[in-house]
Protein backbone atom coordinates (compact mmCIF):
# COMPACT_ATOMS: atom_id res chain seq x y z
CA UNK A 1 0.00 0.00 0.00
CA UNK A 2 2.58 2.51 0.84
CA UNK A 3 4.99 1.41 -1.79
CA UNK A 4 1.91 1.59 -4.00
CA UNK A 5 1.40 5.41 -3.16
CA UNK A 6 5.36 6.28 -3.36
CA UNK A 7 5.49 4.72 -7.25
CA UNK A 8 2.59 6.60 -7.60
CA UNK A 9 4.23 10.06 -6.20
CA UNK A 10 7.36 8.57 -8.29
CA UNK A 11 5.59 8.48 -11.00
CA UNK A 12 4.23 11.83 -10.82
CA UNK A 13 7.90 13.55 -10.68
CA UNK A 14 8.82 11.29 -13.39
CA UNK A 15 6.28 12.96 -15.64
CA UNK A 16 7.23 16.35 -14.57
CA UNK A 17 10.93 15.43 -15.29
CA UNK A 18 9.80 14.40 -18.77
CA UNK A 19 7.64 17.34 -19.81
CA UNK A 20 10.39 19.35 -18.58
CA UNK A 21 12.80 17.56 -20.71
CA UNK A 22 10.58 18.30 -23.54
CA UNK A 23 10.25 22.17 -22.75
CA UNK A 24 13.81 22.28 -22.83
CA UNK A 25 13.43 21.46 -26.85
CA UNK A 26 11.18 24.31 -27.75
CA UNK A 27 11.92 27.05 -29.37
CA UNK A 28 12.89 30.18 -28.07
CA UNK A 29 10.34 33.18 -28.75
CA UNK A 30 11.68 36.40 -30.48
CA UNK A 31 13.07 38.67 -28.43
CA UNK A 32 10.34 41.35 -28.95
CA UNK A 33 7.92 38.98 -28.42
CA UNK A 34 8.58 37.54 -24.83
CA UNK A 35 4.64 36.94 -24.43
CA UNK A 36 4.12 35.26 -27.68
CA UNK A 37 4.72 31.73 -25.81
CA UNK A 38 3.72 30.00 -22.82
CA UNK A 39 6.38 27.10 -22.57
CA UNK A 40 9.69 27.64 -20.21
CA UNK A 41 12.88 28.70 -22.08
CA UNK A 42 16.34 28.03 -21.26
CA UNK A 43 15.31 31.23 -18.35
CA UNK A 44 19.39 32.71 -18.96
CA UNK A 45 19.05 33.02 -22.42
CA UNK A 46 15.89 35.57 -21.93
CA UNK A 47 16.08 39.38 -22.89
CA UNK A 48 13.43 41.98 -24.41
CA UNK A 49 15.74 44.71 -25.15
CA UNK A 50 18.34 45.41 -23.02
CA UNK A 51 16.15 43.66 -20.25
CA UNK A 52 16.96 40.17 -18.93
CA UNK A 53 13.22 38.38 -18.87
CA UNK A 54 12.09 36.72 -15.18
CA UNK A 55 9.07 34.72 -15.75
CA UNK A 56 7.55 33.85 -12.52
CA UNK A 57 4.87 30.94 -12.63
CA UNK A 58 1.97 30.81 -10.22
CA UNK A 59 -1.29 28.21 -10.28
CA UNK A 60 -4.04 30.17 -9.48
CA UNK A 61 -5.53 32.88 -11.49
CA UNK A 62 -5.95 36.72 -11.42
CA UNK A 63 -8.56 37.33 -8.40
CA UNK A 64 -6.14 35.28 -6.23
CA UNK A 65 -3.74 37.22 -3.52
CA UNK A 66 -0.90 35.42 -4.56
CA UNK A 67 -1.01 37.39 -7.94
CA UNK A 68 -2.16 40.64 -6.49
CA UNK A 69 1.30 39.88 -4.13
CA UNK A 70 3.29 38.77 -7.26
CA UNK A 71 2.44 41.49 -9.18
CA UNK A 72 3.44 44.11 -6.83
CA UNK A 73 6.55 41.89 -5.93
CA UNK A 74 7.40 42.15 -10.05
CA UNK A 75 6.69 45.92 -10.04
CA UNK A 76 8.96 47.02 -7.61
CA UNK A 77 11.79 44.64 -9.06
CA UNK A 78 11.59 46.21 -11.91
CA UNK A 79 11.78 49.58 -10.60
CA UNK A 80 14.70 49.22 -7.82
CA UNK A 81 16.67 47.90 -10.91
CA UNK A 82 16.25 50.72 -12.92
CA UNK A 83 14.47 48.42 -16.19
CA UNK A 84 17.17 46.20 -15.90
CA UNK A 85 14.97 43.07 -15.59
CA UNK A 86 11.71 42.73 -16.82
CA UNK A 87 9.94 40.56 -14.10
CA UNK A 88 6.73 38.92 -15.41
CA UNK A 89 3.89 36.94 -14.07
CA UNK A 90 2.57 33.98 -15.79
CA UNK A 91 -0.73 32.81 -13.70
CA UNK A 92 -3.48 29.76 -14.22
CA UNK A 93 -0.18 27.45 -14.14
CA UNK A 94 0.20 28.49 -18.05
CA UNK A 95 3.63 28.10 -17.33
CA UNK A 96 2.96 24.25 -15.62
CA UNK A 97 1.10 23.84 -13.02
CA UNK A 98 3.32 23.39 -8.92
CA UNK A 99 4.95 20.66 -9.79
CA UNK A 100 6.03 20.47 -13.44
CA UNK A 101 7.14 24.49 -12.73
CA UNK A 102 9.03 23.39 -9.99
CA UNK A 103 10.77 21.00 -11.47
CA UNK A 104 11.56 23.70 -14.93
CA UNK A 105 12.77 26.04 -12.00
CA UNK A 106 15.14 23.74 -10.57
CA UNK A 107 16.24 22.59 -13.94
CA UNK A 108 17.06 26.37 -14.79
CA UNK A 109 14.46 26.53 -17.45
CA UNK A 110 12.23 28.52 -15.48
CA UNK A 111 13.50 31.29 -13.42
CA UNK A 112 10.51 31.46 -10.57
CA UNK A 113 7.51 29.58 -9.03
CA UNK A 114 5.12 30.42 -6.48
CA UNK A 115 4.08 27.06 -5.26
CA UNK A 116 2.25 24.80 -2.33
CA UNK A 117 4.88 23.11 -0.36
CA UNK A 118 3.50 19.78 -1.19
CA UNK A 119 4.26 19.21 -5.07
CA UNK A 120 7.91 20.20 -3.96
CA UNK A 121 8.04 17.16 -1.26
CA UNK A 122 9.43 14.36 -4.13
CA UNK A 123 12.20 17.12 -4.80
CA UNK A 124 13.08 17.75 -1.01
CA UNK A 125 11.51 14.97 1.27
CA UNK A 126 11.54 17.22 4.09
CA UNK A 127 9.17 19.81 2.51
CA UNK A 128 6.45 17.82 3.39
CA UNK A 129 6.80 18.35 7.06
CA UNK A 130 3.64 20.77 6.67
CA UNK A 131 2.15 17.73 5.11
CA UNK A 132 1.48 16.12 8.24
CA UNK A 133 -2.22 16.96 9.37
CA UNK A 134 -3.18 19.48 11.90
CA UNK A 135 0.41 20.75 12.37
CA UNK A 136 -0.48 24.49 12.68
CA UNK A 137 -3.65 25.39 15.16
CA UNK A 138 -3.25 28.45 13.61
CA UNK A 139 -1.90 31.49 11.50
CA UNK A 140 0.16 32.83 14.45
CA UNK A 141 1.42 29.46 15.12
CA UNK A 142 2.68 29.26 11.08
CA UNK A 143 4.19 32.64 10.91
CA UNK A 144 6.62 32.04 13.77
CA UNK A 145 7.57 28.41 12.34
CA UNK A 146 7.82 30.09 9.16
CA UNK A 147 10.10 32.68 10.44
CA UNK A 148 12.35 30.73 12.85
CA UNK A 149 14.65 28.11 12.64
CA UNK A 150 12.63 25.46 11.16
CA UNK A 151 11.98 27.52 7.86
CA UNK A 152 15.94 28.01 8.09
CA UNK A 153 16.55 24.18 7.57
CA UNK A 154 14.41 23.87 4.80
CA UNK A 155 15.79 26.87 2.75
CA UNK A 156 19.40 24.94 2.98
CA UNK A 157 17.74 21.41 1.90
CA UNK A 158 15.83 23.54 -0.72
CA UNK A 159 19.23 25.44 -2.18
CA UNK A 160 20.92 21.81 -2.10
CA UNK A 161 18.63 21.24 -4.53
CA UNK A 162 18.69 23.85 -6.79
CA UNK A 163 15.66 26.04 -5.16
CA UNK A 164 16.56 29.07 -3.60
CA UNK A 165 13.59 30.14 -1.12
CA UNK A 166 13.15 33.72 -1.64
CA UNK A 167 9.84 33.96 0.81
CA UNK A 168 6.96 32.34 2.29
CA UNK A 169 3.90 33.36 1.38
CA UNK A 170 0.51 31.70 1.83
CA UNK A 171 -2.06 29.70 0.01
CA UNK A 172 -3.39 29.22 3.37
CA UNK A 173 -5.64 26.32 5.20
CA UNK A 174 -7.08 23.47 3.53
CA UNK A 175 -10.70 22.86 3.35
CA UNK A 176 -12.83 20.71 1.83
CA UNK A 177 -15.22 21.02 -0.49
CA UNK A 178 -17.82 18.01 -1.99
CA UNK A 179 -20.84 18.05 -4.38
CA UNK A 180 -22.24 14.71 -2.70
CA UNK A 181 -23.06 15.29 1.39
CA UNK A 182 -22.40 17.85 4.01
CA UNK A 183 -19.53 16.63 6.01
CA UNK A 184 -19.14 16.85 9.58
CA UNK A 185 -17.03 13.64 10.67
CA UNK A 186 -14.69 11.15 8.52
CA UNK A 187 -17.67 8.82 8.31
CA UNK A 188 -19.44 11.39 5.95
CA UNK A 189 -16.23 11.24 3.51
CA UNK A 190 -16.59 7.33 3.73
CA UNK A 191 -16.18 6.55 -0.31
CA UNK A 192 -16.26 9.54 -1.76
CA UNK A 193 -14.01 10.75 -4.47
CA UNK A 194 -11.28 13.43 -3.27
CA UNK A 195 -8.76 15.15 -5.80
CA UNK A 196 -4.89 15.47 -3.73
CA UNK A 197 -2.60 17.31 -4.36
CA UNK A 198 0.63 14.92 -5.85
CA UNK A 199 2.10 14.29 -2.45
CA UNK A 200 2.05 10.34 -0.61
CA UNK A 201 0.87 11.74 2.42
CA UNK A 202 -1.91 13.51 1.16
CA UNK A 203 -2.72 10.33 -0.65
CA UNK A 204 -2.55 8.56 2.57
CA UNK A 205 -4.72 10.55 4.85
CA UNK A 206 -7.47 10.69 2.59
CA UNK A 207 -7.46 7.03 2.25
CA UNK A 208 -7.11 7.24 6.20
CA UNK A 209 -10.68 9.26 6.15
CA UNK A 210 -12.26 6.50 4.19
CA UNK A 211 -12.15 8.68 0.81
CA UNK A 212 -10.99 7.52 -2.35
CA UNK A 213 -7.89 10.29 -3.45
CA UNK A 214 -7.23 10.91 -6.71
CA UNK A 215 -4.04 13.08 -6.88
CA UNK A 216 -4.08 15.46 -10.14
CA UNK A 217 -2.95 18.80 -11.14
CA UNK A 218 -4.54 21.55 -9.90
CA UNK A 219 -5.70 23.18 -13.13
CA UNK A 220 -7.37 20.02 -13.99
CA UNK A 221 -9.48 20.32 -11.42
CA UNK A 222 -12.50 22.46 -12.25
CA UNK A 223 -13.52 19.89 -14.90
CA UNK A 224 -13.41 17.23 -13.06
CA UNK A 225 -15.80 18.39 -10.25
CA UNK A 226 -17.71 19.47 -13.17
CA UNK A 227 -17.81 16.24 -14.79
CA UNK A 228 -18.15 14.08 -11.69
CA UNK A 229 -14.83 12.74 -11.83
CA UNK A 230 -14.35 13.48 -8.43
CA UNK A 231 -16.64 14.22 -5.93
CA UNK A 232 -14.57 17.02 -3.89
CA UNK A 233 -11.05 18.74 -3.13
CA UNK A 234 -9.30 20.45 -0.52
CA UNK A 235 -7.84 24.02 -0.40
CA UNK A 236 -7.71 27.17 1.30
CA UNK A 237 -10.75 29.52 0.90
CA UNK A 238 -9.03 32.49 -1.66
CA UNK A 239 -7.88 29.30 -3.57
CA UNK A 240 -11.33 28.10 -4.09
CA UNK A 241 -12.82 31.07 -5.20
CA UNK A 242 -9.85 32.56 -7.30
CA UNK A 243 -10.63 29.00 -9.20
CA UNK A 244 -14.56 29.07 -8.82
CA UNK A 245 -14.99 25.55 -7.44
CA UNK A 246 -18.11 26.86 -5.48
CA UNK A 247 -19.92 27.24 -8.49
CA UNK A 248 -19.34 23.13 -8.75
CA UNK A 249 -19.45 22.21 -5.37
CA UNK A 250 -22.54 22.37 -2.54
CA UNK A 251 -20.77 21.92 1.05
CA UNK A 252 -17.50 23.44 2.08
CA UNK A 253 -16.34 21.98 5.77
CA UNK A 254 -14.17 24.51 7.31
CA UNK A 255 -11.70 21.41 8.32
CA UNK A 256 -8.33 23.37 8.39
CA UNK A 257 -6.63 20.17 8.12
CA UNK A 258 -3.65 21.07 6.62
CA UNK A 259 -1.87 24.86 6.13
CA UNK A 260 -0.08 25.28 2.56
CA UNK A 261 2.82 27.38 2.62
CA UNK A 262 3.35 28.96 -0.58
CA UNK A 263 6.88 28.92 -1.32
CA UNK A 264 8.32 31.82 -3.60
CA UNK A 265 11.04 29.70 -5.19
CA UNK A 266 13.88 30.54 -7.76
CA UNK A 267 16.03 28.95 -9.86
CA UNK A 268 19.32 28.47 -8.60
CA UNK A 269 21.24 28.08 -11.65
CA UNK A 270 19.42 31.55 -12.60
CA UNK A 271 20.50 32.84 -9.42
CA UNK A 272 24.03 32.08 -9.33
CA UNK A 273 24.84 33.91 -12.90
CA UNK A 274 23.40 37.46 -11.42
CA UNK A 275 25.44 40.00 -9.23
CA UNK A 276 25.39 39.68 -5.88
CA UNK A 277 23.71 43.17 -5.69
CA UNK A 278 20.85 41.69 -8.20
CA UNK A 279 20.61 38.93 -5.71
CA UNK A 280 20.24 41.08 -3.13
CA UNK A 281 16.88 43.06 -4.74
CA UNK A 282 14.98 39.78 -5.74
CA UNK A 283 15.62 38.10 -2.40
CA UNK A 284 14.69 41.72 -0.17
CA UNK A 285 12.14 42.50 -2.36
CA UNK A 286 10.33 38.78 -1.69
CA UNK A 287 10.46 39.35 2.23
CA UNK A 288 9.45 42.35 1.94
CA UNK A 289 5.97 41.35 0.11
CA UNK A 290 5.49 38.36 2.42
CA UNK A 291 3.50 40.66 4.99
CA UNK A 292 1.50 42.04 1.82
CA UNK A 293 0.40 38.54 0.76
CA UNK A 294 -0.75 37.34 4.05
CA UNK A 295 -3.00 40.40 4.92
CA UNK A 296 -4.67 40.20 1.19
CA UNK A 297 -4.82 36.25 1.82
CA UNK A 298 -6.61 36.39 4.91
CA UNK A 299 -8.65 39.27 3.73
CA UNK A 300 -9.40 37.66 0.84
CA UNK A 301 -10.24 34.51 2.70
CA UNK A 302 -12.91 36.39 5.31
CA UNK A 303 -14.41 38.01 1.91
CA UNK A 304 -14.47 35.04 -0.35
CA UNK A 305 -16.67 32.89 2.29
CA UNK A 306 -19.20 35.74 2.36
CA UNK A 307 -19.18 36.20 -0.82
CA UNK A 308 -19.43 32.27 -1.55
CA UNK A 309 -21.92 31.74 1.07
CA UNK A 310 -23.97 34.56 -0.97
CA UNK A 311 -23.75 32.62 -3.71
CA UNK A 312 -25.06 29.30 -2.36
CA UNK A 313 -22.20 26.99 -0.78
CA UNK A 314 -23.36 25.55 2.39
CA UNK A 315 -20.85 26.20 4.99
CA UNK A 316 -19.87 23.97 7.96
CA UNK A 317 -17.28 24.65 11.06
CA UNK A 318 -16.26 22.32 13.09
CA UNK A 319 -16.80 22.20 17.06
CA UNK A 320 -13.23 21.84 18.46
CA UNK A 321 -14.79 18.39 19.71
CA UNK A 322 -15.82 17.78 15.90
CA UNK A 323 -12.13 18.99 14.94
CA UNK A 324 -10.64 16.52 16.76
CA UNK A 325 -11.90 13.60 15.44
CA UNK A 326 -10.48 14.40 12.50
CA UNK A 327 -7.51 14.77 13.99
CA UNK A 328 -7.50 11.88 15.94
CA UNK A 329 -8.11 9.73 13.15
CA UNK A 330 -5.19 11.14 10.99
CA UNK A 331 -2.81 10.40 13.67
CA UNK A 332 -1.40 7.20 12.70
CA UNK A 333 -0.04 9.41 9.26
CA UNK A 334 2.30 11.22 11.53
CA UNK A 335 4.00 7.61 12.82
CA UNK A 336 3.81 6.31 9.21
CA UNK A 337 5.62 9.49 7.76
CA UNK A 338 8.32 11.27 10.34
CA UNK A 339 10.93 8.96 9.06
CA UNK A 340 10.18 9.55 5.52
CA UNK A 341 10.15 13.10 6.11
CA UNK A 342 13.21 13.15 8.14
CA UNK A 343 13.45 12.18 12.13
CA UNK A 344 15.40 15.50 12.66
CA UNK A 345 12.99 17.83 10.90
CA UNK A 346 10.13 16.47 12.63
CA UNK A 347 11.78 16.51 16.06
CA UNK A 348 12.70 20.07 15.49
CA UNK A 349 9.53 21.02 14.36
CA UNK A 350 7.78 19.53 17.14
CA UNK A 351 10.08 21.58 19.59
CA UNK A 352 9.63 24.53 18.32
CA UNK A 353 5.67 24.26 17.93
CA UNK A 354 6.23 23.42 22.24
CA UNK A 355 8.08 27.07 22.54
CA UNK A 356 5.12 28.21 21.02
CA UNK A 357 1.75 26.74 23.11
C1 LIG B 1 -1.87 26.68 -7.28
C2 LIG B 1 -1.66 25.52 -6.31
C3 LIG B 1 -2.91 24.93 -5.76
C4 LIG B 1 -2.71 23.91 -4.69
C5 LIG B 1 -3.37 22.66 -5.21
O1 LIG B 1 -2.07 27.86 -6.66
O2 LIG B 1 -2.83 22.08 -6.16
O3 LIG B 1 -4.41 22.27 -4.70
O4 LIG B 1 -3.23 24.31 -3.48
O5 LIG B 1 -3.91 25.79 -5.56
O6 LIG B 1 -0.71 25.80 -5.33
Amino acid sequence: MLKKMVSIFVGAAMIGSLLTGCLSSTKAPSASAPAASNAPQPAAHQSSGQKQVIKISFGSGEAHPGTKALKEYAKKVNEKTNGKYDVQVYISAALGDDLKATEAVRAGMLDAVLTSAAPVGGMVKEAMIFDLPFLFANEKVADTILSGPVAKDLEQKMAEKDLICLAWFENGFRNVTNSVREIKSPADIKGLKIRTMENPIHLAAWKQLGANPTPMPFSEVFTALQQHVVDGQENPIPTIFDAKFNEVQKYITLTKHIYSPYLFLFSKKVYDKMPKEDQKIFFDIARETEALDKQLTRDAAKANLEEMKKKGIVVTELTPGQQKVFQDTLMPVWDQFSEKIGKDIVEKTKEELKKIE
